[in-house]
């Protein structure tokens, strides 16, 4: 019998003990800072406090395709927050998001700095900010918004729900995997079904659906999540494929994937981003491993 089957909860639940797996060091049930550290603020118009997991990859893909269509004002300083660590929990960072996750953004264009959190929130404003990549007129627009909160309300099954499950929790619960195993694949092929009908994910354009739907739903199907691929059978996704070898093949995207990463090849890892030359001389292949 496993451990989880023999639990009885008690009547009230207290932090007593680590809860084990991975990032069972940055878990807690409080929120609220635990230490006092500015934010660092570099010279561009946007400042980034981020870290290359699927929701930072998001806002990064955006902020590249908006300097490739040419809005200087794009330009922005990506500072790197390592959530391992706790930065997240240092007294800035919970000033620009309350919450303590990253992404978080600040606009500081304009004469008072504008905080923004919440990876669908940051594409929204940017969106709105620079007219670009969310269709204005009243259909497309409800479209490319529904399906980047069908995003915002799915990614926790993947992530919090099967990833956590299949790959960090400290047992194998075959209840736990198996549930949100049917979940993901779900998903998946409600992606599938659409993608069939349409080249991207709210019509004929690029948007920024796809932009936050990629990093999770591209990257399962690509096998960088999890190590998942196979047990997911994610090959059979056809055009979920199709899609993500599409984004894949933008310059943007591939720049974008690359900011504030920490791990996987060295010339995959620009761990800060401020400048645009940054790409050709600071990945870590250049400037070597830390
Ligand atoms: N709904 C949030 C989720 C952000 C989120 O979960 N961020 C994770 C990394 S992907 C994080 O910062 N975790 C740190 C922690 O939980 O302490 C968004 O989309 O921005």
């Amino acid at each position: 019998m496993s451990e989880s089957s023999e639990y009885v909860p008690p009547k009230v639940w207290s932090w007593n003990k680590p809860s084990g797996g991975r990032f069972a060091n940055i878990n807690r049930p409080i929120a609220g800072p635990t230490h006092d550290k500015d934010l660092p603020v570099g010279r561009h118009p946007l400042q980034l406090y981020s870290l290359a997991t699927p929701n930072g990859q998001k806002v990064t893909i955006m902020l590249e395709e908006l300097l490739a269509l040419g809005h200087r004002g794009a330009e922005y300083d990506a500072w790197l927050v390592k959530i391992g660590d706790g930065d997240q929990f240092g007294s800035g960072f919970v000033a620009v998001n309350p919450n303590s996750k990253i992404p978080a953004l600040m606009d500081r264009s304009g004469p008072t700095p504008i905080r923004v959190f919440e990876s669908g929130a940051i594409l929204i404003y940017l969106a709105e900010k620079f007219g670009a990549f969310l269709p204005t007129e009243a259909g497309p627009r409800a479209e490319c918004l529904s399906w980047l909160m069908w995003q915002m309300g799915s990614a926790p099954y993947l992530g919090g729900g099967f990833g956590h499950f299949y790959a960090y929790a400290p047992t194998k619960i075959e209840y736990a995997i198996d549930r949100f195993a049917m979940e993901v694949k779900r998903q998946l092929d409600v992606l599938d079904r659409r993608l069939a009908e349409s080249e991207y994910i709210a019509g004929s354009s690029y948007t920024i659906a796809d932009m936050a739907i990629f990093p999770w739903y591209g990257g399962l199907a690509k096998g960088w999540l999890y190590g998942a691929a196979e047990f997911l059978s994610v090959q059979e996704y056809k055009q979920v494929q199709r899609w993500a070898d599409m984004l894949l093949d933008r310059p943007a995207v591939k720049r974008g994937r690359i900011v504030n990463r920490v791990s996987g090849e060295p010339a995959s890892q620009l761990h800060e981003r401020h400048d645009s030359g940054d790409f050709d001389t600071k990945t870590q292949d250049k400037i070597g491993v830390r």
